[in-house]
């Protein structure tokens, strides 16, 4: 009798250009996932695409979109054929900073940045996937939140308002969501060297690297390993809210640096 190989599982990750999104989706790769990789950056997500499928023979979807678009984060989620739309794990990682100022100096096109992708853009994308989920009464929903979502700190203002707001979501989905054995993880991650700052600080590769001077910040691939772990307990089993920062670093604002 003919045997049918078995459907590797499937992850969707945002933000996939780089940083975070880019680390998990090479991990998720390498544990034998088909992953649907998203981001702006079609020439980033097509390289990871060739990567993952030449280094780990699986399968690999870019979707190129701006997920601050509502029609667009739908109509990439509706292009999905049949043979990708079993969505087992989404990992919202999409977002950012946008700016560094005292709230009465910043710029309220950075809010609008940071509230429509980290936020808004977030909600999008976990709409249009959930009926994935909801028909098989199950899937893990991943919400990439940041210690800026736990305590604010001086001139954070939209994004630890954009923060803040994802762990209330992850709180708010996860009791809608119980009645589809839906987990929803919430992960908080302090200082990690990515392309974060440089977004932040527009472009300003001397203010982006002394974030990171004096002291180890983590690594994308620290976050994706991290990620991935909460994918392997068993279906009773979910991580609901996890906070990670380097050793270096006991909150928001306590970072040790030395400066030898
Ligand atoms: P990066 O800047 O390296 O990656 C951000 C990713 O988000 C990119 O792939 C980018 O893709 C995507 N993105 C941004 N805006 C949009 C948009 N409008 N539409 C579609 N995709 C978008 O930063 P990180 O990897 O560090 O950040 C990943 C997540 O982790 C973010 O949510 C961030 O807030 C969070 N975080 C980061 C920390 C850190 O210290 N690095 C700590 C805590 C949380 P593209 O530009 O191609 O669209
Ligand atoms: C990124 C970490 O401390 O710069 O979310 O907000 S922090």
């Amino acid at each position: 009798m003919m045997q049918i190989a078995p459907m590797n599982k499937i992850v969707l990750i945002t933000g996939a250009s780089s940083g975070f999104g880019k680390a998990t989706a090479e991990k998720f790769a390498s544990e034998g996932w088909d992953i649907i990789i998203t981001g702006r950056r079609a020439d980033r997500l097509e390289e990871l695409k060739k990567d993952v499928e030449s280094t780990y023979g699986i399968r690999c979807l870019p979707l190129v979109f701006d997920i601050r678009h509502r029609h667009a984060c739908f109509a990439a989620i509706e292009s999905l054929p049949a043979d990708w739309r079993p969505v087992d794990v989404l990992i919202n990682n999409a977002g950012g900073a946008w700016g560094r100022d005292p709230f009465d100096q910043a710029s309220l096109d950075d809010w609008d940045i940071m509230l429509d992708t980290n936020v808004k853009g977030l909600m999008y994308i976990t709409k249009a996937v959930l009926p994935m989920m909801t028909a098989r009464k199950q899937g893990h929903i991943i919400n990439i939140g940041s210690i800026a979502g736990k305590e604010p700190y001086e001139n954070g203002n939209g994004y630890n308002a954009a923060k803040f707001a994802v762990e209330g979501l992850s709180r708010a989905m996860r009791i809608d969501l119980l009645p589809y054995h839906i987990k929803v993880t919430h992960i908080a991650p302090g200082a990690a060297e990515t392309e974060f700052s440089l977004v932040r600080f527009k472009g300003d590769a001397e203010k982006a690297a002394a974030v990171y001077k004096g002291y180890q910040p983590m690594t994308p691939h620290d976050i994706a390993d991290i990620v991935y772990f909460t994918t392997t307990l068993p279906p009773h089993v979910c991580i609901n809210d996890l906070v990670v920062t380097p050793t270096a670093q006991a909150n928001s604002y306590n970072i040790y640096k030395s400066m030898s």
